[in-house]
């Protein structure tokens, strides 16, 4: 099931996540929801956070063949290199934004797998860029918050603007749509 995708500068975007308590059946069903909706929106990774649900969980693609997926539950970064990169990011959140973001060239991180295992990765390049973006999310914060006032500013009012636009064309959808 494909899931509705928070658009910045939802404040929902800004809930800190909780652990996950129980890798049960409906972890595992949103984990299959969440990876239909990354693949769908062509992202490389997804928060729960996202898609409304407050809980420590994040997915992840960044293959070319889209066949590689990741499951993060619970992730924490117990290690981020001194080495930093910076580089050009995007969101699926904020659509059609992107912009450079300084991060840590490598991380190690300590997960449960989605069958609750625990377990511990190495990251660098595209992957260790995604883990850090996606952390982030689960903290309650969008990239965007890294650049500067001016940059946020525009961002947001563009985005609003945007949303407007499109509740005003949801309306005059649903008012000329003939009455049966
Ligand atoms: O969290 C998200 O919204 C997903 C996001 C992940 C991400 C992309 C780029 C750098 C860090 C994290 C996306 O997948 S945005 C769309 C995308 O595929 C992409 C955009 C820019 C560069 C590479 C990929
Ligand atoms: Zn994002």
């Amino acid at each position: 099931m494909l899931l509705p995708i928070l658009a910045f500068p939802d404040p929902r975007l800004n809930i800190v996540a909780k652990p996950v308590v129980e890798v049960d059946q409906r972890i595992q069903k949103l984990i299959a929801d969440m990876l239909e909706t990354m693949y769908d929106a062509k992202g490389i990774g997804l928060a729960a956070t996202q898609v409304n649900v407050h809980e420590r969980l994040v997915v992840i693609d960044v293959s070319d063949t889209r066949d590689q997926p990741l499951v993060l539950i619970n992730p924490e970064i117990t290690w981020y290199s001194p080495e930093k990169h910076v580089g050009e990011e995007g969101c699926l959140s904020v659509p059609e934004i992107y912009d450079k973001v300084e991060r840590s060239v490598a991380v190690k991180v300590s997960y449960l797998d989605a069958k609750g295992k625990p377990q511990q990765l190495e990251a660098d390049d595209m992957l260790a860029v995604c883990i850090q973006h996606e952390l982030d999310h689960l903290l309650g914060k969008v990239f965007v918050e890294y650049l500067s006032k001016l940059k946020f500013n525009r961002i947001k009012t563009k985005m609003l603007k945007i949303q407007r636009e499109e509740e005003k064309d949801a309306q005059y959808e649903k008012m000329s749509r003939p009455k049966l």
